[in-house]
């Protein structure tokens, strides 16, 4: 097995003008603000509830509670559980969605790596007391969950399925080992070995146990994190047993849920996954989330135990999402019914789903896959998912957000169109089921860790972002620093300092989107080009440096055939950013426009509320209205008349108040 370092974040320092913005209005804005989330402090949002059952669960200690005192909770449609509201409220109830606790996890994980690059002693001094309060609700046998502590203990891992125990755990994990990993502090981190190893004396192979796994994934890559961290093998053995576990017959949730007559079996399972032991598994399948974090896991344990069939239907399901069912923007999951992927080429751009947790998601699998295959189609995807779909996640001013990214928005049917309720055209303060918003701060804060991948002697640049970084090598060290000017500009110059004399690679990505590129720099570049990287090996000296150039011209592009949405429409790339047009800029009814793909195409400097950006306008079309007065008249030439379109970042829209907006113009 090669030696692969995921990079540390401390050693990491940001410089670049575009994401060192996004990484500070993380810190500064959004971090404070989740957590007043988190505290139902933030007046007009939806409550949050989650330090709440937190404090409820602490205060009852030992103490065991029965649900026959309990009002029976409410299922939606989407089999969350949610207590009915009680017009007197008692204090003592658990509130919200039973996976709640998961909003304090993330929060932590954000607050760690943020910690892990500026130190904050008041954040810390918060983000310490807030585990002092989550350690207080964990049982003596390791139990912290919340939802089952509250409401009925005796009814903990009866729901695996559906109630998120696992799911909440994961999350913990996750948290916990960046708060460690951030302040050496291991309060949290014990914690979640102890409930570990409740979750293994309840869960597993062994008979007397329960043969089951998550219905909602993300304890498997969290218990490789948790492995990789402790060392314990035990970590390593309860998530791959998860990840062996699934798709097994008979299926584990039909003991839990007994099939209904009629139901479709394959639908049935495939939400979750369970469809088929995962390495018979060729598609994506089901809910999008769960989908991309177990895929996620299974690249990890593909990684720690060498196995290639498990790398192979990774491989696979990869290909699947990228060829057949991911949008221009990175978005993943087509369909609001079960949140899920829809079948190949099904990619309407009103009805969408694309949530932004699947995407950031997809970010997981994408570097996991690095990790296990150095091919830059996963870079390129991870690129474009961070500068598109995940950014428009939230607003510029970090205290908006968006749970469902569309790629066209026309806002009356968004108010008025039952089959479009689930798509906002403005971005909400907070959500009941705030997955999102977390799931953003979390990553972002912590994208100086996918700018590199560092393999045995190689240092892998997946990312041109501006940072300082400091590599380890037997007999020395190398400091590497990238000078970036993306997403704007396709300039990079990468500096060397290297106190030896021995020989290390850098294997630089070279983007899908960049016809030609220029190099320049070190003396006598010998240089090799594989799987999209070139790779460069010498011995390096002090003063170092690679200069690179990646041309971005504004590039029309088109969807494949099968994608019936998009027939006869055009896209709008420059560089990494995806475009769309916006009602701010181009007027409505821009079904009506039309892109002139003689016209030249021009960038322009422009402002979208308090972001500087590149926008991109040309000569088009605007096909004059109809003036018939039947709805269906005898065909007739369409006229038009000329207009000047003007396309901003998809990330940016939705800044400028609610209109309309569109990826996809006719051609
Ligand atoms: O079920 C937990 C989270 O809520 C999922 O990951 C999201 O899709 C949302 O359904
Ligand atoms: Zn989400």
């Amino acid at each position: 097995m090669n030696d692969i370092i995921r990079p540390d974040l401390k050693k990491i320092q940001i410089t670049d003008e575009f994401w060192k913005k996004e990484i500070e209005l993380i810190r500064n804005t959004v971090i404070p603000y989740q957590w007043e989330a988190l505290n139902d402090n933030v007046p007009d949002a939806e409550p949050s509830y989650c330090m709440h059952n937190f404090k409820v669960a602490g205060k009852l200690n030992e103490k065991i509670r029965q649900n026959a005192d309990f009002v029976q909770p409410v299922y939606t449609t989407n089999g969350f559980c949610v207590w009915p509201d009680d017009p007197k409220k008692p204090e003592d109830r658990f509130y919200g969605f039973v996976f709640q606790d998961s909003d304090f996890a993330k929060w932590i994980e954000a607050v760690a790596y943020s910690l892990q690059q500026y130190s904050d002693p008041e954040l810390e001094k918060t983000a310490d007391e807030a585990i002092d309060i989550v350690c207080s609700a964990q049982r003596s046998d390791g139990y912290l969950d919340t939802f089952y502590i509250i409401n009925d203990i005796t009814k903990r891992f009866t729901n695996l399925r559906d109630h998120h125990e696992l799911y909440c755990f994961g999350h913990l994990v996750e948290g916990a080992v960046a708060y460690y990993e951030a302040t050496g502090k291991n309060k949290l981190l014990q914690a979640v070995c102890r409930y570990a190893d409740c979750i293994a004396e309840h869960i597993g192979a062994e008979e007397e146990k329960l043969q089951g796994y998550p219905g909602h994934e993300i304890a498997e890559m969290a218990l490789a994190r948790l492995y990789e961290v402790t060392k314990e093998e035990k970590y390593l053995k309860l998530g791959l047993y998860f990840v062996n576990e699934r798709g097994k017959r008979p299926y584990y949730f039909d003991k839990e849920h007994p099939p209904k007559e009629k139901e479709k079996e394959k639908l049935r399972y495939q939400y979750q996954q369970a469809h088929l032991p995962v390495r018979e598994q060729t598609e994506a399948v089901g809910h999008a989330v769960r989908a991309v974090y177990l895929y996620s896991g299974m690249a990890d344990f593909a990684r720690l135990t060498g196995d290639k069939t498990l790398r192979e239907t990774c491989q696979n399901i990869w290909d699947d999402i990228v060829n057949r069912k991911m949008y221009i923007t990175g978005g993943i999951g087509a369909t609001h019914i079960g949140e899920a992927f829809s079948f190949a080429y099904d990619l309407p751009n009103d009805t969408v789903y694309a949530e932004t947790c699947a995407s950031v998601g997809m970010v997981f699998f994408a570097r996991r896959m690095l990790e296990i295959e150095q091919n830059s189609k996963y870079a390129d995807i991870m690129e474009r998912e961070l500068y598109n779909v995940i950014l428009s996640g939230m607003g510029l001013e970090g205290t908006s957000f968006f749970y469902v990214n569309p790629l066209e928005i026309l806002p009356e049917a968004c108010h008025k169109d039952e089959r479009k309720a689930h798509v906002e055209p403005i971005r909400q303060k907070w959500f009941g089921c705030a997955c999102c918003p977390p799931n953003l701060a979390r990553l972002i804060s912590s994208i100086g860790s996918y700018i590199f991948t560092e393999i045995d002697n190689c240092i892998f640049v997946h990312l041109y972002i501006g940072c300082r970084f400091e590599k380890k090598l037997k007999s020395g060290t190398a400091i590497i620093s990238i000078q970036s000017e993306f997403p704007w500009d396709g300039k990079v110059k990468i500096s060397v300092d290297c106190n030896t004399d021995e020989p290390f690679t850098i294997a630089l990505r070279i983007p899908d989107w960049c016809k030609d590129f220029q190099i320049a720099g070190v003396e006598q570049i010998e240089s090799e080009m594989k799987l999209g990287y070139l790779y460069i090996t010498k011995t390096w000296s002090s003063k170092d440096f690679i200069n690179l150039v990646f041309p971005m011209e504004v590039q029309i592009l088109d969807a494949d055939t099968r994608v019936r949405e998009d027939i006869g429409k055009a896209a709008v790339r420059r560089g990494p950013i995806i475009y769309c047009l916006e009602e701010a800029d181009n007027g409505k009814d821009l079904h009506l426009l039309k892109i002139d793909e003689s016209s030249e195409f021009q960038i322009e400097k422009q402002k979208i509320a308090t972001e500087s950006i590149i926008a991109v306008k040309a000569q088009g079309w605007r096909q004059k209205k109809s003036e018939k007065t039947a709805l269906y008249t005898p065909h007739i030439k369409p006229e038009f008349e000329n207009t000047t379109l003007t396309w901003i970042p998809y990330y940016t829209w939705s800044n400028r108040g609610e209109g309309e907006m569109q990826v996809w113009t006719r051609i």
